[in-house]
């Protein structure tokens, strides 16, 4: 069963608002309709069953603060390659299956290559990172995160100077991904960093939730995670990164450049066109709460923009 979360002050589907939105209003109610028939057919596949991690670290950065329920952070999703529907990514990922998964690394580096998933688990140390995460719509959870930071991979494929960004892309399969046959959004997801964004030692790409694998709506095998940004940010099911000069142009940047910026740094001072970003409801609570400036991680990531108008870059 779905717990529904949501109350009425707060906003509802992000992102779907722009003119050209409203034209693909028809082929996004096809799109549900579709979703929702799919959910209930009988499947003939072996369901993917995350595994425990071994050997797991804890990392100095984590938060003390009260985790959410292993159900919460599992059921109350965003990955709209299963669903617009908060409840979509459980009911429609039970095909979904990340293994055997390469990652592909490559663009303006000295050592451009793949690294499969079960390399990765196996070479770079695991670490447990419990961080807060807070979306774009309002809402924010706790999760601890199993993954390496993304430096030690990043620094393997060594990195020309010329390389001032990082793009990352999620897969494409719509055999896989039922939200993928409908223009929900241009496929595939992508998201990008600033170099030293991506640098920095709180960024992790992570491999697991609470000890084990990532399940398949949380962004399984692999996602990113960049705990002072917007959720969005975080990319989930990654098969690319792309060392790139240009700053690239994120899956929501360019559906609606004028709600999301490229920096989306979690800042209780600008608002969303649509509603504001001065608190959040922490799922499971029923106050909202105050955000705090970087999503509470201003004294780790302050100086990565300093100079830098915030209102302007959000
Ligand atoms: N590929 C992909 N990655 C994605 C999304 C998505 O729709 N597709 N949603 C983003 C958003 S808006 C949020 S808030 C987080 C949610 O991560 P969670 O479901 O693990 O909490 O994933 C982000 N990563
Ligand atoms: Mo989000």
């Amino acid at each position: 069963m779905l717990i529904k979360h949501t109350i009425a002050s707060d906003p509802k589907s992000f992102e779907i608002t722009s003119k050209a939105a409203y034209l693909k209003r028809r082929d996004f109610l096809k799109a549900t309709l579709a979703l929702s028939a799919a959910a209930i057919l009988p499947t003939s596949a072996q369901a993917y069953l995350p595994q425990k991690i071994e050997g797991i670290i804890k990392s100095p950065f984590s938060t003390d603060e009260k985790l959410n329920k292993y159900d919460d952070v599992t059921s109350y999703n965003n990955f709209y390659e299963f669903g617009t529907g908060k409840g979509d990514p459980l009911d429609n990922s039970g095909d979904f299956q990340p293994k055997p998964w390469t990652i592909k690394v490559d663009g303006l580096c000295n050592n451009p290559g793949e690294i499969g998933i079960e390399d990765l688990m196996g070479q770079y140390q695991q670490e447990e990172r419990i961080y807060r995460m807070r979306c774009v719509e309002a809402w924010s959870m706790v999760i601890p995160w199993v993954g390496v930071e993304l430096a030690s991979l990043l620094k393997k494929f060594d990195p020309k100077t010329e390389a001032k960004y990082v793009e990352f892309t999620t897969l494409f399969d719509p055999k896989q991904f039922p939200g993928q046959k409908y223009p929900i959004i241009a496929w595939p997801y992508t998201e990008g960093l600033r170099m030293d964004e991506a640098m920095h030692p709180l960024t992790l790409l992570a491999t697991g939730i609470f000890g084990e694998e990532l399940p398949p709506q949380n962004g399984a095998p692999i996602r990113l995670v960049v705990p002072w940004k917007y959720g969005f940010k975080s990319i989930k099911s990654i098969v690319r990164i792309r060392f790139v000069d240009k700053m690239p142009t994120s899956t929501w940047m360019q559906q609606a450049p004028s709600e999301y910026g490229f920096y989306a740094n979690v800042n209780p001072d600008v608002d969303h066109p649509r509603w504001t970003q001065a608190k959040e409801r922490r799922i499971g609570e029923f106050f909202r709460r105050p955000t705090l400036a970087f999503n509470g991680y201003a004294e780790e990531v302050a100086d990565l923009y300093k100079g830098m108008d915030l209102r302007k870059n959000f």
